[in-house]
């Protein structure tokens, strides 16, 4: 893989910032580092601004610690808390007006494809629930059918969260919020099956939890749709603020809903990726 797009060009080494210069030398780039090696390398997200015990800012720092090739990546954002954060990622990334996410991720991949036919270049969506599984449904979805190579990481932290706390799809049946106070009338939406009954070849369920668990996910779902079709994860991200708990509870909160079947965590693979997954995993690689 080419990294010198990440490298200084001679005689820019003493001009370029401090952050920068610092990311060339001590980031992950080309490295193969993962979140095994978190703690020894310099993170690709730092100082963002999202609330103290964010699920969502957690489950962002353990998936850019994962992706398999960071310099050769571009994330496309869009509205909601993830997008506050985006400036202080030190990886590609576009934001695409609210709900548009996938729509953006189609015309890049195929550009990007035209554009560098010899390299690898991965394209992974980050959205809220909200972004996804509302707004942005009809997108996702026809994305999925037409078999786009990329990854959709949906951050579901139950709720419009960025605008103080409306329910969404993916919010519980009974959940109360700041401007849902009767409580939802409707139950989840169960989008990983339709993504799978829409065609993905990947879709899992997870939550920060267990950090290599997540990291494991993250690199099945870029890879399979490097070479098989679309993947999906939904990452359960407890939001402290809108849901009313102490900052430090939220993995507690994850770990209690795992337990007791509110949040269950799961993986489905198309027979195909499923061949694909076991031939590399039995490779060692
Ligand atoms: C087209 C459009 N509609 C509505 C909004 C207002 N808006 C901004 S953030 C947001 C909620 C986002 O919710 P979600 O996707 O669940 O992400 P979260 O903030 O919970 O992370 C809304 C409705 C907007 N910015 N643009
Ligand atoms: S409102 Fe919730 S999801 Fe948004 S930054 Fe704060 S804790 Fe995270």
């Amino acid at each position: 893989m080419n990294t010198s797009i990440v490298k200084i060009s001679p005689g820019f080494e003493e001009i370029m910032p401090k952050d920068y210069q610092d990311l060339v030398k001590n980031g992950p780039y080309g490295k193969g580092l993962g979140i095994d090696d978190l703690g020894t390398f310099k993170e690709l997200i730092e100082e963002h601004p999202l609330c103290a015990g964010c699920g969502l800012a957690l489950s962002q720092r353990l998936i850019l610690a994962s992706l398999p090739a960071p310099e050769d990546t571009v994330i496309v954002g869009t509205t909601g808390c993830s997008s506050l954060s985006f400036a202080q990622v030190a990886i590609q990334n576009i934001h695409s007006i609210f709900g548009n996410q996938n729509a953006v991720a189609t015309g890049l991949k195929r550009a990007l494809k035209i554009r560098f036919p010899e390299k690898t270049k991965d394209v992974v969506v980050m959205s809220g629930d909200g972004g996804t599984a509302d707004i942005g449904l009809g997108m996702v979805m026809h994305s999925w059918f037409r078999g786009e190579k990329f990854t959709t990481i949906m951050f579901d932290n139950e709720a419009y969260a960025n605008t103080g706390g409306q329910e969404s799809g993916m919010s519980q049946k009974g959940a109360v919020l700041n401007m849902a106070p009767l409580g939802k009338k409707f139950p989840k939406l169960s989008l990983p099956e339709i993504a799978r009954d829409a065609g993905c070849a990947y879709a899992a369920v997870v939550t920060p939890a267990k950090p290599k668990r997540l990291g494991k996910m993250v690199e099945y779902a870029v890879l399979i749709a490097r070479r098989i079709g679309p993947t999906y994860i939904q990452i359960y991200c407890p939001c402290p603020t809108n849901y009313k708990f102490k900052s430090s509870e939220t993995l507690k909160i994850a770990k209690e809903k795992e337990k007791d079947g509110s949040y269950p965590t799961r993986e489905y693979f198309s027979p195909e990726a499923d061949e694909f997954i076991k031939k590399l995993e039995g490779s060692g690689k």
